[in-house]
């Protein structure tokens, strides 16, 4: 029996090490952080850089709802309004939502999860962060170009990206850039998972997260490439007019819808998966409770991460394509909703009985599971040929895809930052104002984002600047939305951000979890082990669960 490293209780640390915030430092200053190999810290740099990003994100989606709230011209241009929405669309995607959780709480938790000291290749590691940035950074060199942004919108479609005047290069090598990075993170955490596992850790004893990421880096490493060269290809195209894609040089365009797709649908999988595996982590911890179905839970992340690869022309059902591809391609698209379903189905029974808590990690995992249950379903609606054809390009897509990019990973993010915070920083922040910013959050949302399925039924076209005055009512509920939803985010941060300079020091285990991470000092320590853990419980085992509470409080 290891009970020597498998201690539960009090904030962990036996004094003989300090934390990774303090451990000694080769650098100093900002080179210390720069420069730094260790996982945590690397996934606190991407934390910083990807909020930052956000923060740029939001601003331009709070301007283009302003631009909405009234039909005709309220506070810009329809071209600078097409070059905003491009540029909060490949922010968003590639700066914010792909990244997110893999590249923050990935690289923070994978190694501490299965019980080891670093990631499988730290140098590596802090050289992908360096990539992430330098690509952010190109993309939006473009905003200070003669020309301005790209007004594309985030897909490229040809041949009006090789035709625009504006700066369309920056963002597609920007784009190029972020792939690298994306492919050698996956790359870096295969490796980890498969070498660098505890003693004891066998593939079945991983947490949840873990599985998440594990299916993630294969989308990472197999379909990333493929945009890249795609895009590639475009700044070729520009550059030199060669005609692969643009049809008045003898190209295929619809060769560069099905190269997008190809990344861009299994992209989706890279975005969700790793929230259904922070979803997973925070359901048992709050329902006191085993996960119910863990292979299921594993599995499926599996069979979501194979499927969600080869459904990628259920984006181009109107390109005209054969009966035959279209039909097999919706029929793949609903076949993905199994493996999905599954999940769902296994939180919904983790809850079930279950002694809940609704701490705010809680509050936003279950509105993960309510909004991604919505998104999902309206994916399934887009799936079904004929309803298809009714829907596409217009705001029922812009709703379904802000559901599962938005309310699912997006709340999956806000939901790791309350979970893992005390870990990660050593403090508390206020619970009460936390709570009062997922209210916030929440209802935001909904307004912001439910009646955009209402108009793009009534047939509402998506990218528009402009129109009828038939939908100013739902512009206008969505834009009062994003107002909410925007005061949400500011109460949200605000707390976080006074908490790590007031906030109550916190324990190691405030939440009372199973799995490694809270065996550990808060904030973890340099090499985050004084002594490789033997793993020996399943990693949802509240058969213990008196003990783990009682250690917990102390
Ligand atoms: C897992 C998370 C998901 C994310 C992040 C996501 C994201 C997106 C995005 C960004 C678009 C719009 C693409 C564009 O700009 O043209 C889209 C469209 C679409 N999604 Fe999803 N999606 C997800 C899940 C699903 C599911 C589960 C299904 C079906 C089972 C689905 C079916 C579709 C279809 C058919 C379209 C194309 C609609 C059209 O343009 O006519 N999606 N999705
Ligand atoms: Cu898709």
């Amino acid at each position: 029996m290891s009970a020597t490293t498998l201690s539960y209780g009090g904030n962990g640390s036996n004094g003989n090490h300090l934390d990774y915030l303090h451990s000694p430092k080769k650098y100093k200053g900002i080179f210390n952080w720069i420069f730094s190999t260790d996982h945590k810290k690397i996934g606190i740099l991407y934390l910083i850089s990807m909020l930052t990003f956000f923060a740029v994100g939001v601003t331009l989606g709070f301007l283009m709802r302003l631009e909405l709230i009234a039909p005709g011209k309220t506070i810009m241009d329809p071209q600078t309004y097409n070059q905003i929405f491009t540029l909060h669309g490949v922010i968003m995607i590639f700066l914010f939502i792909i990244p997110g959780l893999p590249a923050v709480f990935g690289n923070f938790f994978l190694p501490i999860m299965i019980g080891a000291k670093d990631v499988a290749f730290p140098r590596l590691n802090l050289f992908s962060w360096w990539l992430f940035v330098t690509g952010g950074l190109v993309a939006l060199i473009s905003l200070f170009l003669p020309g301005g942004p790209a007004d594309t919108g985030w897909t490229f479609y040809i041949p009006y990206s090789v035709r625009t005047s504006t700066n369309v290069i920056p963002a597609l090598i920007g784009a190029f850039i972020l792939g690298f990075s994306s492919i050698l993170t996956g790359l870096n955490f295969i490796t980890t998972i498969h070498r660098l596992r505890a003693p004891g850790m066998s593939w079945f004893k991983m947490p949840l997260f873990a599985w998440s990421l594990y299916a993630t880096g294969w989308v990472q490493i197999l379909a990333t490439p493929i945009v890249g060269i795609t895009l590639l290809l475009v700044a070729i195209e520009r550059w030199f007019g060669v005609g692969i894609f643009d049809p008045a040089l003898g190209g295929d365009p619809i060769l560069y819808q099905h190269l997008f797709w190809i990344y861009s649908h299994p992209a989706v999988y890279i975005m969700i998966l790793p929230a259904m595996g922070v979803i997973s982590e925070i359901i048992p911890v709050f329902s006191r409770r085993t996960i119910f179905g863990y292979k299921f839970i594993a599995f499926s992340s599996m069979a979501i991460a194979l499927f969600g690869s080869l459904v990628w022309a259920h984006h181009m059902f109107t390109v005209g394509m054969s009966g035959t591809a279209m039909w097999l391609f919706s029929l793949l698209t609903f076949l993905v909703a199994i493996p999905s379903a599954i999940k769902v189905f296994n939180w919904v029974a983790t809850l079930y009985k279950g002694s809940i808590e609704l701490e705010p990690p809680m509050l936003f995992a279950l509105s993960f599971i309510f909004n991604f249950t919505i998104g999902g379903f309206t994916g399934l609606m887009q799936g079904a040929l004929a309803l298809n054809i009714h829907i596409h390009d217009t705001y029922f897509i812009v709703g379904h895809f802000h559901y599962v990019m938005f309310g699912g990973t997006g709340f999956g993010i806000f939901a790791a930052l309350h979970h893992w915070f005390p870990k990660m920083f050593g403090k508390m922040y206020n619970k009460k104002v936390a709570k009062i910013s997922w209210l916030f959050l929440f209802i935001g949302f909904q307004l912001l984002y439910f009646p955009m399925f209402v108009m793009g039924y009534l047939g509402m076209p998506r990218r528009y600047y402009d129109y009828l005055p038939d939908f100013h009512i739902y512009h206008f509920i969505s834009t009062i939305g994003s107002w909410i939803l925007i005061t949400g985010l500011i109460i949200m941060f605000t707390n976080l951000i006074l908490a790590l300079k007031k906030g109550e020091k916190a324990a190691a285990n405030p939440w009372g979890g199973v799995t490694l991470e809270w065996t550990i000092p808060s904030p973890p320590i340099h090499e985050n082990f004084e002594k490789i853990p033997v793993v020996e419980k399943e990693p949802y085992d509240y058969s213990h669960y008196e003990q783990v509470i009682e250690e917990a409080k102390n």
